[in-house]
């Protein structure tokens, strides 16, 4: 993690890394866990905010794997070096259902402690209420503000990849890598949502008409389905990728060759590109 500090003339310096109290870059670490699910050790998301009302300025940082470590400091600019994890009222660490944490903190009900809130790499808005102290604060497990409607890989079976449409004006909701914020945008004392996200837009090759682009991805769609339907890659646990058995790697292997031979046909009528939009949910 590193920060830009501001200089007087409204830039930013160069970056400089965030370090714990032993001096050592700041990173998401279990000591009581030898061996941490390497997710959540990555996609670093910091949101910085006294978490402990102590007066100084804590982290706490979201990760791939959809926890949140949450970093105490213990000197100004200084932080405890083994995070704390955020937990449930189970004892389980809180987690956003479909990975990539991004936390974002307001007092959502209005009780006088901060809240929760985070997107996730799939899809929705989830809050995490703060039902413990401003000095001791602890979290009820996720409320869906926005429901999701993609969940992880694994959870797909029944919410599958919509299918391809071409062209733009489809487009009406958020898709995937949902990363929030919140401010009352519309100035009328309720918190919305800004939402950010990535969508795969399909466009036709310029060579053909609408009409032929169209029935060339109703064959493609077909096969693509197909697919996806006899690989047994959904099932592989995608959690656990570092410990897969020879035969697992196989089934994965098998199923990005597939997938790049697909890519290869599809790319003879249309190609697919990701681009991020921005959304607007105001509150009823
Ligand atoms: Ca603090
Ligand atoms: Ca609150
Ligand atoms: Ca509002």
């Amino acid at each position: 993690m590193h920060i830009f500090l501001g200089t007087p003339d409204g830039a930013f310096s160069k970056p400089t890394t965030i370090r714990g109290t032993d001096d050592k870059p700041l990173i998401m670490q279990s000591k009581d866990n030898p061996s941490p699910n390497p997710k959540e050790r990555i996609k670093s998301a910091p949101f910085p905010i006294d978490l402990n009302d102590d007066g100084l300025l804590d982290l706490v940082s979201g990760n791939s794997f959809g926890t949140f470590a949450f970093f105490p400091a213990t000197e100004k600019g200084k932080f405890n070096p083994e995070p704390i994890w955020l937990k449930g009222p189970d004892g389980q660490k809180l987690r956003t259902k479909a990975g990539d944490s991004g936390p974002t903190f307001i007092d959502w009900d209005r009780d006088g402690d901060m809240d929760l809130i985070s997107g996730s790499g799939g899809s929705g808005v989830f809050l995490f209420k703060n039902i413990g102290t401003k000095k001791e604060p602890q979290f009820e497990k996720a409320l869906n503000l926005i429901p999701p409607f993609r969940l992880s890989r694994e959870d797909d079976d029944e919410e599958k990849m919509p299918p391809r449409v071409l062209g733009i004006d489809h487009i009406k909701a958020p898709n995937v890598s949902w990363r929030v914020s919140i401010i009352d945008f519309n100035n009328d004392g309720k918190l919305d949502l800004i939402v950010g996200d990535r969508q795969f837009l399909h466009l036709k090759n310029e060579s053909l008409t609408l009409e032929d682009a169209n029935q060339k991805l109703a064959k493609w769609q077909v096969k693509y389905d197909a697919f996806e339907k006899n690989s047994k890659a959904s099932k592989l646990d995608f959690d656990n990728e570092d410990n897969w058995t020879p035969a697992e790697q196989k089934i994965w292997e098998d199923y990005l060759d597939g997938a790049d031979q697909l890519d290869a046909e599809y790319e003879k009528f249309a190609q697919e590109t990701a681009l991020g939009f921005v959304w607007l949910y105001l509150q009823n």
